[in-house]
């Protein structure tokens, strides 16, 4: 089964309550086995500076499901989470991206794997080297580590 990397984040409401909430509801879906589930961390917003501060995971499951089902199983858990969409990278309850879906690359207009911004946000990479740090990550296949080092030396 494809491994798989998803990354879970909140700024709004018990945001610790909505990630429990989150990695709950991937552990019941009969298509997902939850797998691994890094320490939570709480981050200050990137993109959007005027808003709180986040609490940040990243989960690795397997899965039968293919990335568009997933993608549609994983909103339907934000919309469950109350979470209403307003500005882009604005505060949101609950967000869950899809970080890697096993080796795959993919550019569509709704779907981009690897997730296109994953390697500039330690928002991700800090949970990932905890849970994943040999992952390779396509399409030039630098591990989580590594890319966790390029970063901290591009600052
Ligand atoms: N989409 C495309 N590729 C993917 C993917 N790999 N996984 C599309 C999930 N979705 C993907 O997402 C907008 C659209 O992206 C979806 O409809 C899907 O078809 P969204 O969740 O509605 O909106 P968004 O999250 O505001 O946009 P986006 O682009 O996902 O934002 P980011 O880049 O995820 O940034 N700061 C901290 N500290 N922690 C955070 O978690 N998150 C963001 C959101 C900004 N700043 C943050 C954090
Ligand atoms: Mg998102």
């Amino acid at each position: 089964m494809p491994r798989v990397f998803l990354g879970l984040g909140s700024n709004l409401g018990e945001r610790k309550n909505e990630l429990d909430f989150a990695v709950c509801r991937l552990r019941q879906h009969p298509g997902i086995e939850l797998i691994q589930v890094a320490p939570y961390l709480e981050t200050d917003p990137v993109g959007y500076l005027e808003q709180g501060k986040f609490i940040n995971t990243v989960v690795e499951i397997r899965t039968i499901l293919d990335p568009y089902t997933l993608l549609w199983v994983l909103q339907t858990i934000e919309e469950e989470a109350g979470r209403i969409r307003t500005i882009r990278w604005g505060p949101r309850t609950l967000d869950i991206d899809i970080l890697l879906y096993d080796d795959w690359v993919m550019d569509e207009p709704n779907l981009t794997i690897p997730h296109p911004r994953m390697k500039e946000r330690e928002f991700v990479l800090l949970p990932l080297t905890e849970i994943g740090p040999d992952v390779p990550v396509p399409p030039d296949n630098l591990t989580i580590r590594e890319l966790l080092n390029n970063y901290r030396q591009s600052r």
